[in-house]
């Protein structure tokens, strides 16, 4: 039963006003949003990675000019939404150091590699079209700076996925290496990109909980499936040909049937042991360790400061 507290609460996520800071909130509401709005910040901060490794080989000066731009919004994301998390009671340092020792998740995609320059044309066609499908309605999620940061995302979210497009159809349209390039790519990265949207919704822990605050307004399936409706004519129209024959239009569902994910591989990836888990780690670790000087030199300034103002 619901306290007095909790009903009220609850009156105000029914009516669509948003729950800022300083309100009270239920402790599982609070422990919610940090964990997904941290994952959330984590996979910005981790989605550098794989793209990261292609701006020096891009092909050309204007690529290597968008995918920077693009790679630097990703480190942007991460920052609103630590910002975001850090109204929760919860401070930077500590979600990195959850991130660095394991303790926190970040998404499933970016445990995978890219391995030539279709995947980085895939990924933001892909992975930022599943992002966005996924962040859209975020917009309306009960929690006031959760849902503000995700308005400012959603933006240049869109910029990436359409850069990712574009990329992907110049080699859809190029030779026949670079068309077989850019099949392979959706190949690779079309079951990871499913997964994104995480469990299947009879196997997601979290979904009703959230559903009922309005953390989350979507099941995991019901944006994977608007994922697919919307890819699917994008494939036809870069005339390749679709990652999984289990692809066709279902009249009566108005919806196309798809193939499930492999979702043990989905679950072991997300237990750490994905193709990439290990260098992702160890690079944000690498980085975090590299920059304690900065820390270090920053606090020692501002103590110095803090001193020189009581004197
Ligand atoms: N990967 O009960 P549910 C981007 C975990 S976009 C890893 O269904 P929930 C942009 C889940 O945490 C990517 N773990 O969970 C970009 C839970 O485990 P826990 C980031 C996953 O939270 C593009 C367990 O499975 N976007 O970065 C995944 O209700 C290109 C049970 O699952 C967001 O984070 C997964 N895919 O629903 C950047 C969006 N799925 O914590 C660079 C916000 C599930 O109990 C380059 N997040 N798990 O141990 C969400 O909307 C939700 O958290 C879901 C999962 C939908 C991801």
């Amino acid at each position: 039963d619901m306290s007095d507290q909790e009903r009220e609460f609850q009156d105000k996520i029914d009516a669509d006003i948003k729950i800022e800071p300083r309100d009270w909130m239920p402790d599982d509401y609070r422990a919610t949003l940090i964990r997904q709005m941290g994952q959330h910040a984590h996979s910005e901060i981790v989605g550098q990675l794989p793209e990261g490794n292609w701006i020096t080989r891009a092909p050309t000066l204007e690529r290597k000019a968008i995918l920077l731009a693009k790679v630097q919004d990703e480190a942007g994301h991460g920052l609103y939404l630590y910002s975001a998390a850090e109204t929760l009671g919860v401070t930077r340092d500590e979600l990195t150091e959850m991130l660095l020792d394991g303790r926190m998740k970040y998404s499933s995609i970016f445990n995978y590699p890219t391995l030539n320059w279709a995947d980085i044309g895939a990924v933001g066609w892909l992975v930022d079209g599943a992002a966005i499908m996924n962040q859209v309605p975020l917009q309306r999620t009960s929690y006031g700076p959760y849902s503000r940061a995700m308005i400012r995302i959603c933006k240049e979210e869109s910029f990436h996925q359409r850069q990712g497009y574009d990329a992907i159809r110049k080699m859809a349209e190029g030779t026949v290496a670079q068309k077989k390039m850019a099949q392979d790519a959706l190949n690779r990265l079309w079951y990871p990109s499913l997964m994104m949207f995480g469990p299947s919704d009879k196997d997601s822990v979290h979904s009703a909980q959230s559903m009922a605050w309005k953390i989350k307004i979507n099941t995991n399936d019901e944006l994977r499936q608007k994922f697919v409706d919307q890819t699917v004519p994008q494939i036809e129209y870069l005339d390749l040909d679709l990652p999984d024959e289990g692809i066709t239009w279902n009249a009566q569902r108005g919806h196309y049937d798809y193939t499930d994910p492999n979702w043990s591989e989905f679950f072991d990836v997300i237990k750490g042991n994905g193709p990439c888990n290990v260098d992702r780690l160890a690079a944000r670790n690498k980085a975090w360790d590299d920059g304690a000087w900065v820390r270090d030199g920053l606090m020692a300034n501002a103590r110095k400061k803090a001193a020189a103002k009581m004197a």
